[in-house]
C-alpha cells in the first residue's frame, strides 16, 4: 500500500500547488524513468516541465527554458498549437476510440492514410499505422519477412543494420538499433539482425577514415555493406534499415557520396531498402522526408514522432508498391496489428499538424531560411576551443566537442563533457541534447530567425563555461 492517497482527477487544483521538492519526492518514489539511472536522478531531483508555448517550456521553478531538441524531436509545430488541440478535442467528443481490424475503419484513420500518400513519394500509397516508432519498426521486421515468403524466398531473414543506430526500444527495435548498451541489456541482438559500421567520419578519423576525404569515406562505409551482404550470401539477406541522418547517434549527417552507393548495393542485390525517417520525417531536413533529401528511394519508410508534432503517439509504416502490391495480391490476411493501429484521436491530430505545416510553409521554410540561417549562424562555433566540427542538415545540428581540437584529442570519457554542457545549457535556460561528446539541437520547425540567434546565443554560453569547467579541473 502506497503512504500517501491515490492521486484523482479532482486534486488536479491541488497538485498544481505542489512544490518542485514534493514532485521530486513523488517521482522518485514511483516513476520509472526511461532510459535513467534512478540512483543518480534521486539524488539530484528530476525536472519538472509544467507548461510549454511555441519554442519554450516552463520548469516547476518558473524558470522559461528554449526547447532545443523539440521535447524529444517532435514537437516541430511548437507547443500551444491551437489547431492540433480543437482537433483533438473535436474527435475526443465524435469518436474517441474505434479500432481498424475485423473490416472497419474510422474517417480520421482514412483520411490521414489519403493524406500521407499525397505527402510522400509517389510510389508509397499504403501505410500501416503504428503507436509509437520502434512498433513501426517491429512492422517493418514482420512486413519484410512476410515479403520475403510470399516472393518464394523465405530464406532472406537477415536484416542488416548500423552500430549506433536508434530504431527504438522494443526487443526487435532495440536489436535492430546498434547501441551497445541497449545489446548489452537483454542478450540482443535477436537473431537475423547483424550491423555495419557508421558512416561516421568523426568517430572513425583515427581508424577507416583515417587519410581520407569526407566523400571517400562515405564509400568506403556504404561498401561495408556490400562486404557484408557478400559474408552471409545475397540470397539470405531481406533488407538494409538505416536513418537519413542519425539521429539520437548523434546527428551523423552522412558524406554526399553515402547514399548513392547504398541504393546501388541495395538495387544489385534486390534488397529491400528501409529509411527510418521518426526524426527527418516531417521536414526535419528541409523536404518532407530525408530520402529526397539525399536522393534515395526507400521500399519502406518509418515515421513517428513528426507526424503528430508528440502531441498524442502515433506511427507507422509507408509501404512502397514493390511490397504494397504482394501484401495485397497475394498475401492474404498479414497477421499484424496493434489496438491503437489508426487511433482515430492521433490521426485527427495528425491531419490539422498537417495543415499548419502545409500552411505555414514550413518544409520549404527550413529548406530556403531556417535551416541555411541556423547552419551559418553556428559556423562561428567551429573557432570555439573546444569544439571540433559542427554538422547540421535542415534543423537539425550537431557540435563536436574536443579537448584540443588541432590535435583532434578527445575529452576523457570519464569526465563526462557532453553532460557537463548540458547542464550549462540548462542553467542558461537552454536545452540541448548530449550524445557523448556531441552536442545536438534539433528545435521546433517553426522557429524564427530572432529565437535561432537567441538559441545559438545560449550555446555559445554554455561552450564557454564547459571550457572555463573543463580548464579548471585540468581535464
Ligand atoms: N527510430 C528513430 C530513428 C528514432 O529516433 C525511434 C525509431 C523509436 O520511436 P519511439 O516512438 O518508439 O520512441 C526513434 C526514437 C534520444 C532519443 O535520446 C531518440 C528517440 C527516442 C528516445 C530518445 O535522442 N528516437
Amino acid at each position: 500500500m502506497s503512504a500517501r492517497p491515490a492521486v484523482t482527477n479532482q486534486d488536479l487544483q491541488a497538485l498544481s500547488q505542489r512544490s518542485t521538492r514534493e514532485w521530486q519526492d513523488a517521482d522518485a518514489a514511483h516513476l520509472l524513468h526511461p532510459f535513467t539511472d534512478h540512483q543518480a536522478l534521486a539524488a539530484r531531483g528530476v525536472r519538472v516541465i509544467t507548461r510549454g508555448e511555441g519554442v519554450y517550456v516552463w520548469d516547476s521553478e518558473g524558470q522559461r527554458i528554449l526547447d532545443a531538441m523539440s521535447g524529444l524531436w517532435c514537437v516541430n509545430v511548437g507547443y500551444g498549437q491551437e489547431a492540433l488541440i480543437a482537433a483533438a478535442t473535436q474527435q475526443l467528443r465524435t469518436l474517441p476510440y474505434y479500432n481498424a481490424f475485423f473490416q472497419t475503419t474510422t474517417p480520421p484513420a482514412t483520411a490521414l492514410a489519403e493524406r500521407l500518400a499525397a505527402v510522400t513519394p509517389a510510389h508509397f500509397q499504403h501505410v500501416f499505422f503504428s503507436g509509437s516508432g520502434s512498433e513501426a519498426n517491429d512492422t517493418n521486421i514482420r512486413l519484410a519477412r512476410r515479403y520475403w515468403d510470399l516472393m518464394g524466398e523465405p530464406e532472406r531473414k537477415v536484416i542488416v543494420s548500423r552500430t549506433n543506430a536508434y530504431h527504438g526500444s522494443t526487443m526487435a527495435a532495440a536489436s535492430l538499433g546498434g547501441m551497445a548498451a541497449m545489446h548489452a541489456q537483454g542478450g540482443l541482438p535477436i537473431p537475423d539482425i547483424v550491423h555495419i559500421g557508421q558512416p561516421h567520419w568523426w568517430a572513425h578519423r583515427e581508424g577507416a577514415a583515417k587519410g581520407l576525404t569526407r566523400e571517400e569515406f562515405g564509400l568506403v562505409a556504404a561498401r561495408w555493406l556490400e562486404e557484408k551482404i557478400a559474408g552471409i550470401g545475397p540470397q539470405k539477406v531481406g533488407a538494409f534499415i538505416a536513418e537519413p541522418v542519425q539521429g539520437a547517434g548523434g546527428v551523423i549527417v552522412p558524406p554526399s557520396t553515402y547514399w548513392p552507393e547504398i541504393q546501388r548495393i541495395c538495387d544489385r542485390h534486390g534488397i529491400l531498402l528501409i529509411s527510418d525517417e521518426v526524426i527527418t520525417g516531417f521536414g526535419r531536413t528541409g523536404r518532407w522526408w530525408g530520402c529526397e533529401t539525399f536522393g534515395y528511394k526507400p521500399d519502406l519508410m518509418t515515421f513517428a514522432k513528426g507526424i503528430t508534432s508528440g502531441y498524442v503517439p502515433l506511427g507507422g509504416v509507408m509501404v512502397g508498391e514493390r511490397v504494397a502490391r504482394v501484401l495485397i495480391e497475394r498475401g492474404g490476411e498479414f497477421e499484424h496489428g496493434y489496438t491503437y493501429s489508426g487511433h482515430p484521436v492521433a490521426c485527427a491530430v495528425a491531419l490539422a499538424n498537417l495543415d499548419v505545416i502545409e500552411q505555414q510553409g514550413l518544409v520549404q521554410r527550413v529548406r530556403e531560411d531556417t535551416g541555411p540561417y541556423l547552419a551559418q549562424q553556428l559556423a562561428p562555433l567551429q573557432d570555439h576551443p573546444i569544439v571540433a566540427e559542427i554538422q547540421s542538415c535542415g534543423l537539425m545540428a550537431a557540435v563536436q566537442l574536443c579537448r584540443h581540437p588541432p590535435t583532434r584529442e578527445a575529452f576523457a570519457v570519464e569526465h563526462g563533457i557532453g553532460m557537463v554542457c548540458r547542464k550549462h545549457c540548462f542553467d542558461s535556460g537552454l536545452v540541448m541534447r548530449a550524445v557523448g561528446d556531441r552536442m545536438i539541437v534539433a528545435p521546433p520547425l517553426v522557429i524564427t530567425r530572432a529565437q535561432i540567434d537567441e538559441m545559438v546565443g545560449l550555446v555559445r554560453q554554455a561552450l564557454d563555461r564547459t571550457h572555463a569547467e573543463a580548464r579548471a579541473a585540468g581535464w
